[in-house]
């Protein structure tokens, strides 16, 4: 068991079915079994008050599709104990987006509420008043807010103390190192044809060390230059 309490994490869906396997597997799985989460899943329909459950209406002004109704939501959350002193966080393509930085204050909280978008959008005054925390992704639309949700649940957890075994990865690990990880290898050393670095089998390990870190440095200088701080002039 974690000694503080679990970090509590609330998810507002109209599928909460969406969750139940991954929530219940690996990583997930045994972070929940053990008490270091407490993750629960909540059906915004259930905050709905007509006979047909309806979340969605026409927009103001016209327009093609449709727009999630405020009042669900804002029942949804409130109904949820504690969750005036949670982070709030609503997944939309329209929002800061997420990085190990967002994601290592995210772990920090004591509760998160992930709130999950359908249709063409959320009225703006769930995001304008009901969430703390606007949350994209990446620059792409999905379907729903629940496969982003997802990815935020995944990348927070594994920075909650105790959740992942080995500290150190987490230490050594890229982003955290600010630059990509460097290739990685097992056995056999030979795969059709195909051999492994020298220097990794070399026991070498101040030599490994080294290659390590360059090879760290050309991948991020070859596939994410952003990454690395600006040159300077002259
Ligand atoms: C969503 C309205 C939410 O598409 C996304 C997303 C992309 N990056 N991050 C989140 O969320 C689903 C779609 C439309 C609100």
């Amino acid at each position: 068991m974690r000694g503080a309490p679990p970090i509590r994490i609330d998810l507002v869906t109209i599928f909460p079915e969406y969750f139940e396997v991954p929530l219940a597997l690996s990583l997930l799985g045994r972070a929940r079994a053990r008490g270091l989460i407490d993750a629960r899943v909540h059906d915004l329909r259930d905050h709905a008050t007509d006979r047909h459950r309806t979340v969605d209406d026409e927009p103001f002004g016209g327009g093609p599709g449709m727009v999630m109704k405020p009042e669900p939501w804002f029942a949804a959350v409130e109904a949820i104990p504690g969750w005036r002193a949670a982070r709030r966080v609503l997944l939309t393509p329209a929002g800061r987006r997420l990085d190990q930085g967002l994601a290592e204050d995210l772990a920090r909280q004591a509760h998160l509420i992930l709130m999950c978008g359908r249709y063409e959008g959320v009225d703006e005054r769930v995001a304008d008043h009901l969430a703390t925390d606007q949350v994209s992704i990446g620059d792409y639309v999905l379907a729903g807010g629940e496969a982003a949700a997802l990815v935020v649940v995944e990348a927070v957890a594994r920075l909650v103390p105790g959740v992942v075994g080995d500290e150190a990865s987490l230490q050594e690990e890229s982003f955290t190192t600010g630059l990509l990880d460097f290739p990685h290898y097992t056995r056999p050393a030979e795969f059709r044809g195909m051999g492994v670095p020298e220097v990794l089998v070399s026991g070498n390990h101040a030599e490994i060390e080294r290659w390590r870190r360059e090879e760290a440095a050309r991948r991020t200088r070859a596939r994410r230059p952003d990454l690395l701080p600006p040159l300077s002039a002259g």
